[in-house]
């Protein structure tokens, strides 16, 4: 098993099985490890969290290439999500190291009619990791709900997700309730998701964009450094 771990956790992170308990698409697949024993297993043969997380990511971009192709219907989809959160959960610690100074306040949500916060869960993991102190609104949240948290709480950063085509422009509209609150001078505007483009960010007035987790570590840290 310890050749292909990685490969064996794409495919079941596809499958959306957690454990070896877990049925697959294939018959013999019970009894196989599921996401759990393999990112275990990666992790006890010294595999970076970065590593695994990259191949959980990939996953997830062909279950949404399988959606898209009508292969995989949305039971699918939180199956294969649901599996994104136990393997995060075994991630978090070791992203997360003890010990640093606080650097600033971020804030996170996905924007309104927006439930995907996979994205936004491993950013959020991430900018702790590296010394920030999140406050994570969680997902499908109002503008007026992100303009008040501003004005109470004053975080350096607010980072907005977005995964649908459809709630993107929500994104914008985040930004004309902040200015209309008088606090958009005071904080710093990060966006990212699937459909984000760094040309989407500049149009709408953002501050920054994200590529990736990693990616929204280095804009947080260009923007308040
Ligand atoms: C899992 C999933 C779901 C799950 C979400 C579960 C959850 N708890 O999040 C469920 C089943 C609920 C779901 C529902 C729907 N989904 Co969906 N979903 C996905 C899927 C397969 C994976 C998303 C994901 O988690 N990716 C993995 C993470 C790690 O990547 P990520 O989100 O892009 O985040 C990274 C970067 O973008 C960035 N990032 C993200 N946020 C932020 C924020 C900041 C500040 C920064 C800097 C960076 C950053 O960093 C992250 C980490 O590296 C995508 C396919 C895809 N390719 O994206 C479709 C997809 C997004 N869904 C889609 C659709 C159509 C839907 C539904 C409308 C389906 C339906 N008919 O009901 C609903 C909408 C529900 C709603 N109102 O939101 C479409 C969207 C198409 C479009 N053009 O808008 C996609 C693209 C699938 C497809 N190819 O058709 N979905």
């Amino acid at each position: 098993m310890t050749e292909d771990i990685l490969g064996a956790m794409k495919e079941n992170v596809i499958q959306g099985r957690i454990t070896k308990d877990d049925e697959g698409l294939e018959d013999e697949m019970t009894g196989q490890p599921g996401v759990k024993e393999l990112v275990q297993e990666a992790l006890d043969n010294n595999y970076e969290p970065r590593t695994i997380l990259d191949t959980i990511t990939d996953a997830m971009t062909i279950v949404g290439d399988k959606f898209e192709s009508k292969e995989f219907f949305i039971p699918d989809m939180l199956a294969a999500a649901e599996t994104v959160g136990v393997a995060m959960e075994m991630l978090d610690p070791l992203l997360a190291q003890s010990g640093i100074e606080p650097k600033g306040k971020v804030f996170l949500a996905t924007v309104k009619g927006d439930l995907h916060d996979i994205g936004k869960n491993i950013v959020a993991i991430l900018l702790r990791g590296n010394g920030y102190i999140v406050n994570d609104l969680g997902n499908d949240i109002s503008a007026e709900t992100i303009a008040n948290a501003i004005k109470e709480e004053k975080p350096m950063v607010v980072g907005l997700s977005a995964l649908l085509t459809s709630t993107m422009g929500n994104m914008k509209g985040v930004i004309e309730v902040l200015k209309e609150a008088g606090v958009r001078d005071q904080v710093k505007v990060v966006i990212g998701g699937a459909p984000i483009t760094e040309e989407f960010a500049n149009n709408i007035g953002a501050d920054g964009y994200g590529a990736d987790g990693f990616d929204a570590v280095r804009v947080v840290t260009s923007l308040v450094g």
